[in-house]
């Protein structure tokens, strides 16, 4: 961009007031050059297996996303900005029982919508601040840039051992986003904070799926798992999974840096927009469809699809053994989707009590899925 009279320090103290005063606390400046580190990760990553679950996180989507000019030939800066989701989570009556575990990302409403209306309402801002010939692009989680690579890079925090951006004073939940400018902004250095001798969190993942410092294998993670995975959950990692039935927050939880991070989420984001963080299991295994779409419309929670959701439910059932659940599990041998079905019986067979066999005999007779089946069999042996 050419305007000789622009002074792009003053500039830059400007854009970032506006960041914050569009509700993102956190707001620094790189430069738009490529990430050649993080393409160099990402390939080794996904040619080692660890990505083979993602079947949209591909070489190619690697090598664009590391290099923000494929979106903006002419970019010169990335504002990277980072909105808290910390909310406090009311405590549960933990009378009704079973109850599953949500990660706090999700409680409330769908961040993608919330980001997405910050952001448009902070560019709109922005053009009235900046000279003619402006252009902007923005990106949160779905668009095809590396937020955290962009974060680091801006100095809104460092790379933590579970591979999530830390921050100080807001940890690591904390959403990222960023703003694709040709504005010639001043970068901001990275921190050089880091975890130090610190591991708390390797050892911490239930399904061992930090692999090595920074390295997460996300064909084992309960977040994929529970979130992306459309199919059946692997049977030997289903026990591992736990109570968590949408993400999982345990490498986050145990964090040092985390326990020192303030509760700053905004309304959106409180357990009382969404799904919560402990909600009830067994109402959630009668959800219709046209329930389901109706409760969790604009939340995180709809990316897994009614038939995702009730999957997990069943496997947090079947982990926490509690034979109160067995009629609503035994309801669910019959419910139209084959996976609800498949891991329903799974749930059964850890359970194990006698109601719980009749309810996986009963099915058996009439069941026709080859795959469900195979379940109600490895059930009832
Ligand atoms: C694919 C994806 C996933 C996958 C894979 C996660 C992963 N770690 O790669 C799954 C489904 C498992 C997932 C889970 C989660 N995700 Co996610 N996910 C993404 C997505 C779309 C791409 C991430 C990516 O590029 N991964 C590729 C790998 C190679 O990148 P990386 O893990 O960051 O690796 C870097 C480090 O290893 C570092 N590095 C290299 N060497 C070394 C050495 C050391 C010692 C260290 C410390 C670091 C280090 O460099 C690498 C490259 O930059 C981003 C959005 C986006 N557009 O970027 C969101 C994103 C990363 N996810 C996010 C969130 C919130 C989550 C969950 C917390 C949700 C939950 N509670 O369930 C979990 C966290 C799990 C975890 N421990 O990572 C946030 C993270 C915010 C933050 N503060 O970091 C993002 C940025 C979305 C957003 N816009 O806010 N996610
Ligand atoms: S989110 Fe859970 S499963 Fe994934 S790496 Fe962290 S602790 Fe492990
Ligand atoms: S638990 Fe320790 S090693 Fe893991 S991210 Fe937090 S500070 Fe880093």
């Amino acid at each position: 961009m050419k305007d000789v009279t622009t002074d792009f320090e003053a500039l830059k103290v400007r854009v970032k007031r506006l960041a914050r005063d569009h509700g993102f606390p956190l707001v620094g400046i790189a430069s738009a050059e490529p990430f050649p580190d993080t393409q160099q990760s990402i390939l080794e990553r996904i040619a080692a297996g660890l990505f083979t679950g993602l079947p949209w996180f591909t070489a190619a989507r690697a090598r664009f996303s590391c290099d923000p000019r494929n979106h903006l030939p002419d970019a010169q800066s990335i504002i990277a900005l980072g909105i808290s989701y910390k909310a406090h989570a009311p405590v549960p009556d933990e009378s009704k029982l079973p109850r599953g575990r949500v990660a706090r990302y999700a409680w409330g409403r769908d961040y993608h919508e919330e980001v997405a209306e910050r952001l448009e309402s902070f560019c709109a801002d922005l053009r009235g601040l900046c000279p003619p010939g402006l252009r902007l692009k923005t990106f949160t989680d779905t668009g095809r840039l590396v937020d955290r690579a962009a974060a680091q890079r801006a100095g809104l925090g460092w790379f933590g051992k579970n591979s999530n951006i830390l921050t100080h004073g807001l940890g690591s939940w904390v959403f990222l986003a960023e703003v694709l400018t040709n504005l010639p902004l001043p970068p901001d250095p990275p921190l050089r904070t880091h975890c130090g001798a610190c591991q708390v969190c390797m050892p911490a993942c239930p399904t061992g799926a930090i692999i090595a410092p920074g390295v997460v294998h996300n064909d084992r993670c309960i977040s994929y798992l529970t979130i992306e995975l459309r199919g059946p959950i692997p049977r030997e990692l289903r026990p591992l999974v736990g109570d968590w039935i949408f993400g999982c927050d345990v490498c986050q939880d145990v964090c040092p840096v985390n326990r020192k991070a303030a509760a700053a989420a905004p309304p959106a984001f409180w357990p009382e927009q969404g799904i919560g963080a402990r909600p009830e299991l067994l109402p959630l295994l009668e959800l219709s469809d046209e329930e389901f779409r109706r409760r969790f419309r604009h939340t995180p929670i709809m990316r897994a699809k009614r038939r995702g959701l009730l999957r997990n439910v069943c496997v947090a059932l079947g982990n926490l053994r509690d034979p109160t659940a067995v009629p609503a599990l035994c309801r669910a041998l019959d419910d139209p989707e084959p996976l609800v079905r498949g891991h329903a019986a799974w749930a059964l067979g850890r359970i194990g009590t006698e109601e719980a066999r009749d309810g996986l005999y009963r099915r058996q007779v009439i069941e026709q899925d080859p795959w469900v089946r195979e379940e109600i069999a490895l059930a009832l042996g």
